[in-house]
């Protein structure tokens, strides 16, 4: 047999015969193919190929080329539910629905990039939000290509572990696409991370070159121009705010075009950012919140040293582990009630009228050689502990090198926003601060070095002070 085939993208390592990623008709129903070896063929070329996959004829065919191409276009249509996802919520459900045409212009993208085998980059924020909506794309990336019939979409996985895509990051995508030539730009998708100012860089040097699909949260800060060169989703465009995270986004575009269950995952990402909507009675995903912190906080302490990327598949593989979930969330429970108790007797505090603010260096609560908990998830943690004990208003100050963390609980974020608190910050000590963000009770600023954590956190105590009381705008509670 030697079918035509549309070559729609090419492979090349050095030192080896590419890979050709085809496609083709049998029957109306486009059908897919690899060939490796033989002769050349160009991306959009035919190709004929032996029945090893050797290619033994190629060359140009508009007609075969203009056939996919519609063909592609048809299965978008045909995989790409117009039924908007729902569920249950009245006030995620409002949300969902005013972004579904911008959620449906995403899941077309992702589908025709998977028909094309073009290459996909999927970074995603390293705690349980980001890496639930990556768990979510996976399953619907996953159930798609089962669906159309194609076994070899070419994604990339990558764990973020800043909030900033900056420009080592844009070039090593660049070196990671630049193996692929194809009909279609290779997409990046940038999950839960990533809406500042200190991000533009990095995504102008992608502009033109990659097609960017962005799912974030984020407060929109000022002087961000990601969304001017990417398919830029955020809940704050459309009247929601960050208690709609990044992992029900991912759910909601994961739904649009696959019929793979993510629920729980879902749930993990909201309770993992501490989100209002969150249904925090649901143990599944509560284990799955915490052991998706986990996992992500500490890749040497499930898979071994030297580990410094996790995809999708790796997590689900521990996650589907019955035996080993349960001795890693017992380790994890304890691990986190150690560095709890040693925060609590640590933690400095600060008595201000309308709010108790605890002051502390992570150094007091970091053991050797271990990873977890996070500061960020710690300082989360520690706040829900302090809040929770007799339902006080709790601010947290925690610096560890270069960072100084806040987290307040979303009573007292009424009246205090602790991006004023970071944009206070910045106006003092434009000097030390090279950059900061966040949500309203959960941000943190990154200083240029080491040495001046502490001296930040007390100014950071000082501002905190002279900001309660005045009321700094309207209520967003999630963290994360
Ligand atoms: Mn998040």
């Amino acid at each position: 047999m030697q079918r035509r085939w549309f070559v729609s993208c090419v492979k090349s390592v050095a030192g080896r015969s590419p890979t050709y990623f085809m496609m083709g008709e049998d029957n109306g129903r486009l059908v897919f193919g690899t060939a490796s070896g033989g002769l050349m063929a160009e991306c959009a070329e035919y190709a004929e190929c032996e029945e090893d996959g050797r290619i033994v004829q190629a060359g140009r065919d508009d007609a075969l080329g203009i056939t996919v191409l519609e063909a592609v276009e048809d299965l978008c249509t045909e995989l790409v539910s117009n039924r908007t996802y729902t569920t249950g919520n009245r006030s995620v459900d409002s949300i969902t629905e005013k972004m579904w045409d911008s959620i449906g212009s995403a899941a077309r993208l992702l589908v025709r990039k998977l028909a094309y085998s073009s290459a996909v980059i999927i970074r995603f924020h390293n705690d349980a939000d980001g890496s639930g909506g990556a768990l979510c794309l996976f399953a619907a990336l996953t159930d798609a290509c089962t669906r159309m019939g194609n076994a070899n979409a070419n994604i990339v996985w990558t764990m973020q572990r800043g909030v900033v895509y900056g420009m080592q990051d844009a070039a090593l995508d660049a070196t990671v696409a630049g193996g692929y030539s194809s009909v279609e730009k290779p997409l990046l998708v940038l999950v839960d991370f990533g809406t500042t100012a200190e991000s533009n860089r990095g995504i102008e040097a992608l502009r033109g070159r990659f097609d960017i699909l962005w799912l974030d949260h984020h407060p929109i800060a000022e002087g961000f121009e990601g969304a001017r060169h990417s398919l830029y989703i955020n809940p704050w465009n459309f009247a929601g705010d960050s208690n709609y995270t990044a992992g029900l986004l991912a759910s909601a575009l994961s739904n649009a075009f696959s019929t793979a269950d993510t629920r729980t995952y879902e749930q993990a990402s909201l309770i993992g950012d501490y989100s209002s909507y969150a249904d925090t009675g649901n143990r599944a995903a509560q284990e799955t919140s915490m052991l998706l912190d986990f996992i992500t906080s500490d890749l040497e302490a499930v898979y071994g040293p030297s580990k410094s990327n996790v995809t999708p598949q790796e997590i689900q593989a521990v996650l589907s582990n019955l035996a080993r979930r349960k001795e890693l969330l017992d380790y994890a429970n304890i691990r986190l009630e150690e560095a709890i108790e040693r925060g609590m007797s640590a933690a400095k505090l600060h008595v201000t009228p309308g709010a108790f603010v605890y002051v502390l260096d992570f150094e007091d609560v970091r053991e050797e050689g271990t990873r977890y908990p996070l500061p960020g998830r710690f300082s989360s943690k520690l706040l829900s502990r302090l809040s929770g004990m007799d339902m006080r208003r709790v601010v947290v100050v925690v610096y560890v090198g270069a960072y100084v963390l806040m987290r307040a609980d979303k009573e007292l974020c009424a009246e205090l926003n602790l991006l004023d608190v970071i944009a206070a910050l910045k106006q003092m000590h434009g000097d030390l601060v090279e950059n900061g963000g966040g949500h309203r009770c959960a941000a943190a600023v990154k200083l240029r070095d080491k040495e001046h954590g502490k001296h930040l956190a007390a100014s950071a105590v000082r501002s905190i002070k002279e900001l309660i009381g005045h009321g700094t705008g309207a209520q967003d509670s999630a963290q994360g």
